[in-house]
């Protein structure tokens, strides 16, 4: 003891200890490895880290051992798989021993300074407190993503994480090693705010505009069979709910790839940020990166949304370490050994000289990065699901180099068995085959075995398993709300904002209606927007009041506008003037093609965007300061406009180039405009999404054009149809 001691005092007087490495890990959210330039994807930008993995280890079978953020994150933290962490009577929440001493503690005990900047998720027992357990912890969450800075200004969490791991590192004192997490919320989607997007998919200013010009290809695996093929408990889960919410239409789809990917290279843009600061502060030749994400991600393949099952989108995740230190012929080398999240604890333990304590259910990757060498590594990892039981289906199994399987205990203890060498795509199951007997009941065996060395199996389900969706509803803004006996659902509880998105400034509740105020400085329309889904075919009744001299409007199947502003909307609105019978419930396209119809008037609008009126009803004028009753039906391509009963609006647009089908629905404050606007007792009944659409609707030779905005001359006369054609 005595002389063990000595030895160790005389090593460090003289220098002879290695220095200590400083670890950085940068942990993502929700996110697989096709959405990285260095795992293959060309039309990503990720530059920085690519740059990663050229001069680091990229691991091509990097998976988590439960795919699901706090279970993910759980594991890192404790070392621990989620059967043996987690109280197995609660199932929701840690045992007192498995958080007691984390990695952090052990690497602060070793000298390490500890940081924990960024999403924080576990389920901890009652008492247990993070800054006991970090030197340094600044939680960072999202929703909203954009927070409001001291000087007015918005930023993304993303930067801030970033930003105050920069001063983490700027204030590290010398000679000192340091552990650093930075945990971003980016890329989960924000799950309440389905406005496909700036609303879905926040991403930071940074990379704004990018990917603007690109179509991305529909989901690889996207054929309704593959889904089909699922047994129900697989098409009526919340992998199927969520598709709903993102990627069941195609402006959806390509609305919300776009976001996700600037939201990958927000982070790309800010590990960059990062690196610099780093090499500034003259650490970066003794600081490991390690670059992760807490699960993988379904991005529409198979019909799913988000993780949580058993399949290869959602176990795999990216995983790179760039060790400095290693020796240049160990850059950028690729590994295909099966690693786990699981072994993230064991490496920085490692990399620290640390020893790993026994109850370690991981390995250290050290190894791995400095030699290359996977002698002796495991062949199999163990996977399971238990998040959430009850509304998700609970699975556990294995996956080797050639074959997965996977059981969902709760459902009859249905079992999926993949050959991922003949089927990497996971398309076939091969439970029932008699050529894979052996191969099953093997896999089985190992699964018994691993579950047993875990912790054991879980108990049997209390409560019947509830399904969160029919496998394919009629309409995809249905799914979450209640109807009353007419099929219609509140969009406005009468108390509260919830639900709405918009700017606070202008937007309150007075006399149980959402109200808009402005006293005519406000330089750009904003808009207060239903964030619950978006609309395709419906029925929408409130009602409101205007003061005089005030406009305002309805958006329906609009889009939002992050280029013109946070807060901005364009598209089809039921414009809402007090004072001016001239465009009071007319069918207008913000920042589109404009007036559309004048109030009374039934329009064809033609393929190329110009509006015929075939009819005209006369009309009755309302005044300002009463509140009146309106109506908007769409269905397909018509859309009909009512006040207190009078059909003020009736349009069937043709122009397939600008019309849209699908999108989100918004009130508006109009600017330089000094103006109060109420609504209430907001309803809203939804159609089939698959409406069908009018085509070659025939116009008439004696329609006329609709009277555009703007100065017109003093002789402006309309156009007659029939005279196009002359
Ligand atoms: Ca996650």
């Amino acid at each position: 003891m005595k002389l063990c001691f000595l030895i160790t005092f005389f090593i460090t007087l003289f220098g002879f200890t290695e220095r200590k490495p400083n670890i950085v890990f940068f942990f993502t959210d929700d996110q697989t490895t096709n959405t990285l330039g260095c795992y293959g994807n060309k039309r990503v930008q990720t530059p920085n880290i690519d740059k990663l993995a050229d001069q680091g280890t990229r691991f091509n079978n990097a998976f988590v051992s439960q795919s699901i953020c706090w279970a993910s994150r759980m594991t890192i933290l404790t070392g621990l798989t989620g059967r043996s962490f987690i109280d197995l009577k609660k199932l929701s929440v840690a045992k007192t021993d498995a958080v007691k001493t984390l990695y952090s503690d052990i690497l602060k005990q070793n000298g390490y300074r500890t940081g924990y900047i960024g999403k924080w998720h576990a389920k901890m027992p009652k008492g247990w407190k993070r800054e006991e357990h970090f030197d340094e912890v600044k939680v960072i969450s999202r929703n909203p993503f954009y927070k409001k800075q001291p000087d007015g200004s918005y930023r993304h969490e993303t930067e801030l994480i970033i930003d105050r791991g920069i001063d983490f590192i700027n204030d590290q004192p010398k000679g000192k090693p340091f552990a650093l997490n930075l945990w971003f919320n980016a890329c989960h989607a924000e799950d309440n705010d389905r406005r496909p997007g700036i609303g879905h998919y926040p991403w930071p200013k940074s990379v704004d505009g990018m990917y603007e010009d690109i179509t991305f290809q529909a989901p690889r695996l996207n054929h309704p069979e593959i889904f089909k093929n699922h047994p129900e408990f697989l098409q009526t889960g919340i992998n199927r709910i969520r598709y709903y919410w993102r990627w069941n239409t195609s402006q959806k789809y390509q609305t919300n790839m776009r976001s996700y990917y600037r939201m990958v290279s927000g982070i790309d843009n800010a590990i960059g940020r990062f690196m610099k600061a780093l090499e500034k502060a003259g650490l970066a030749d003794n600081t490991i990166i390690v670059y992760s994400a807490d699960n993988g991600y379904y991005m529409g393949n198979r019909g799913f949304a988000g993780k949580w099952s058993h399949y290869e989108e959602s176990l795999r995740v990216p995983l790179i370490i760039m060790d400095p230190r290693v020796e240049a012929k160990q850059k950028g080398k690729v590994l295909e050994a099966p690693v786990l999240n699981l072994d993230f604890p064991s490496t920085f333990l490692d990399w620290a000289g640390v020893k790993i304590p026994e109850r370690y259910q991981g390995r250290s990757l050290k190894e791995l990065v400095t030699k290359g060498s996977t002698e002796n590594w495991r062949t199999e990892t163990f996977h399971e699901f238990f998040s959430g039981r009850g509304q998700n289906p609970a699975f556990e199994g294995m996956r080797n180099a050639n074959f997965k399987y996977a059981r969902y205990m709760d459902h009859g203890n249905y079992e999926f068995l993949h050959d991922l060498k003949k089927d990497p795509d996971e398309l076939v199951n091969l439970v029932n085959d008699p050529k894979y007997k052996e191969t099953l009941e093997k896999m089985r065996r190992r699964t018994d075995g691993r579950v047993k060395e875990l912790g054991g199996s879980l108990s049997p389900l209390q409560k019947p398993w509830r399904k969160s969706i029919v496998p394919s509803p009629r309409a995809a803004a249905d799914l979450h709300y209640k109807k009353d006996k007419n099929g219609f659902i509140s969009l406005f509880n009468g108390k509260s904002l919830k639900g709405w998105a918009g700017n606070k400034d202008y937007w309150s509740i007075q006399d149980g209606a959402i109200t808009g105020i402005t006293d005519g400085s406000l330089k750009k329309n904003t808009y207060l927007s239903w964030v619950g889904s978006t609309v395709q075919n419906f029925e929408l009744r409130l009602k409101a009041k205007i003061s005089k001299g005030g406009n305002s409007g309805i958006q329906y199947r609009s889009l939002s506008r992050p280029d013109l502003g946070l807060y901005s909307i364009s598209g089809y609105q039921f414009d809402i003037l007090s004072d001016n019978a001239g465009f009071h419930g007319c069918l207008f396209d913000v920042k589109g093609r404009k007036v559309l119809s004048r109030p009374g008037e039934k329009v064809i609008v033609d393929k190329d965007a110009q509006a015929w009126v075939t009819e005209i009803n006369p009309q009755k004028v309302f005044p300002a300061e009463q509140w009146d009753e309106y109506r908007i039906v769409v269905k397909g391509n018509r859309y009909q406009h009512w006040i207190n009963g009078q059909l003020t609006a009736d349009v069937i647009d043709l122009d397939s180039k600008n019309r849209s089908l699908e999108g989100i629905i918004a009130l508006q404050l109009h600017a330089n405009v000094k103006m109060k606007v109420q609504f209430k007792d907001i309803l809203i009944k939804h159609f089939n999404d698959d409406f069908p659409l009018l085509h070659d609707v025939p116009i008439p030779n004696s329609a006329y054009s609709v009277k555009p905005v703007g100065k017109l001359p003093a002789d402006w006369k309309p156009r007659i149809y029939g005279d196009k054609n002359k």
